[in-house]
């Protein structure tokens, strides 16, 4: 099996200049505030705070680059529905979000994170819609798989699959931070998606 075996947090960035200039291969993450994007990096590269886990959702505002066995990025996006911020700040997130996944030449992965416990909702729908239409490569993460019994993951990964009206062809990896439950399966999935 091949592994992570480094991994580095490189910078944050609002916008295009700010971003990494070496050229890179990048796999970014996108989903909701909360549902364990941070808590993903870290399982990934094998490190308890490389990326910081919060229980205060909507805090991280900037795309945040992560460069792993120094061949490419893992690229953290801000994430979404958090329904305690302002119009202004949603449309914000929406021009950061998009400048970046409609225009960068070394983005060649997109994973979305859903929570395996609950049906997708609004957010998520609309964002899986997004990158079917712009035909990103992609894959979805159902994370924290510890938090149901192994009995319903068919049954919840059916779900997910059905609400975001995912392709036969598209990967769903179910995944714990905590347990390690998918791990081998979602590092195989990034080293194969930035080759
Ligand atoms: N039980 C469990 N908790 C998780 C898992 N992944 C993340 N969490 C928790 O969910 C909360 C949000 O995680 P975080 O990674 O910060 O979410 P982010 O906002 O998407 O980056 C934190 O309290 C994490 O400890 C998981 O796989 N299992
Ligand atoms: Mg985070």
């Amino acid at each position: 099996m091949r592994r992570i075996t480094s991994a580095q947090y490189i910078l944050s960035a609002v916008k295009p200049s700010q971003y990494p200039d070496d050229q890179l291969p990048e796999l970014a993450l996108v989903g909701r505030s909360n549902v364990g994007k941070s808590a993903f990096i870290n399982a990934l590269a094998g490190r308890k705070s490389l990326a910081r886990t919060s229980a205060q959702p909507g805090k991280t505002r900037t795309l945040n680059f992560y460069r792993l066995n120094d061949s490419f990025y893992l690229v953290d996006l801000p994430g979404y529905g958090f329904a305690k911020v302002s119009q202004a700040a949603k449309r914000q997130w929406a021009v950061m979000i998009e400048t970046y996944l409609q225009n960068r030449q070394q983005l060649c992965f997109i994973i979305q994170l859903v929570d395996i416990r609950h049906e997708p909702t609004a957010d998520d729908v609309q964002m899986y819609r997004w990158l079917r239409e712009y035909d990103a490569p992609r894959a979805v993460i159902a994370t924290k798989a510890d938090k149901i019994s192994r009995g319903r993951y068919l049954q919840q990964v059916k779900v997910i699959r059905n609400k975001l009206g995912m392709e036969e062809g598209v990967p769903l990896v179910v995944f714990s931070a905590v347990n390690g439950t998918g791990l081998e399966e979602a590092t195989n999935l990034d080293l194969q998606a930035v080759e």
